[in-house]
């Protein structure tokens, strides 16, 4: 392998949120009628730690699934991406799952976006080693309400002649699925301008978790260990240090449910006794039973799914599925 030392990544963060407008947030979730917390709350340092050990369960099938799809169909996803793309991983992480596809793909640049820039230091790093022809930059960014390339990305695209190479979003995992349908059809809309801002021959190629019985979903979302009920319980940790509340998880009971009728798992905290939280500057009172509601995860029939890329002003979307039909991975062409 040719290793270049002198090739590092380049780091951009967007604006974070200050931390008054978090706690105006979190508050106005805790006092409404039918409680709830965002999902984001979820993904603190040890909630990131208990969602990777959630995707080596045995239960929590898309992450293998997905896998596998790339494994087997990666080739014919590549015959779609234009090489010397650039690759604009959405909510990258470890950055893992865009470097095994690297090699199929060939992509002329790589843009790992995540909430903070801390998150991708280290993986980018590694990476850049492992390409260091390969321009890489890391994007801090919360996408989850808009989402577009800031001034100092459009920057740095143009410094490495990039400007016009075509754009490929890559957006895996299902966490579209953590988007309800109209927020999934804005941050399409949103990922179709990034694209055709680019050179021809742009899309998105993008992981989601499809429609199948209650009795396979449930337990991918309420396992036999206790894990995902720790990565729900462990948000009330992460509110008690935003907002200096009282939370004791052991106080809530973990529920993870299918409503057929909406197409999405539901998780919710269920207080196992009548309980008080308090915070500064203000309290809530829960009865027995009461909810706070954490997460949705959407499962999507694939026609459906093909007929929101189309809505978001997509052509005509190709899908590759394992071969119980449990996973798709979607690619649609930027241009209609
Ligand atoms: C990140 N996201 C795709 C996961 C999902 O399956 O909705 C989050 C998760 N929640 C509970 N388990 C996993």
């Amino acid at each position: 392998m040719h290793l270049n030392p002198s090739a590092s990544p380049t780091f951009v963060q967007v604006h974070l949120e200050d931390t008054g407008a978090v706690q105006a947030e979190l508050v106005a979730g805790l006092i409404g009628t039918g409680a709830r917390i965002a999902p984001k709350f979820l993904y603190d340092a040890l909630g990131s730690r208990l969602f990777d050990a959630i995707t080596e369960l045995p239960e929590y099938y898309p992450t293998r699934t997905e896998a596998s799809i790339f494994a087997q169909h990666g080739q014919a996803m590549a015959s779609r991406v234009a090489p010397g793309s650039v690759l604009i991983d959405l909510g990258a992480g470890s950055c893992a799952k865009a470097a095994g596809l690297f090699p199929v793909l060939n992509p002329g640049g790589y843009v790992a976006v995540d909430i903070s820039v801390d998150y991708l230091r280290e993986a980018l790093g590694t990476l850049q080693d492992r390409h260091p022809d390969l321009p890489m930059l890391g994007l801090g960014q919360d996408f989850s309400k808009t989402f577009a390339l800031p001034d100092a990305a459009r920057t740095w695209l143009s410094g490495r002649k990039l400007a016009r190479a075509p754009r490929t979003v890559f957006y895996p995992g299902s966490s579209i699925g953590n988007f309800s349908p109209e927020e999934a059809l804005d941050l399409l809309r949103q990922a179709r301008v990034v694209c055709q801002s680019g050179g021809a021959g742009g899309g998105v190629l993008i992981g989601v978790d499809l429609v199948k019985p209650a009795g396979l979903l449930e337990p991918a979302y309420d396992d036999s260990l206790g894990v995902t009920a720790a990565f729900n319980r462990n948000l009330l940790l992460n509110v008690n240090r935003w907002l200096g509340a009282d939370f004791q998880p052991a106080e809530w009971a973990h529920v993870a449910f299918f409503d057929a009728e909406l197409s999405r798992i539901e998780m919710h905290l269920q207080a196992r006794a009548a309980l008080t939280v308090r915070w500064t500057g203000g309290e809530r009172r829960f009865a027995e039973g009461e909810r706070i509601h954490t997460e949705n995860a959407w499962k999507w029939r694939a026609e459906d799914f093909s007929a929101l890329l189309q809505e978001a002003g997509f052509g005509p979307a190709s899908h590759w599925t394992d071969a119980s039909s449990w996973f798709g991975v979607f690619w649609a062409p930027a241009a209609s």
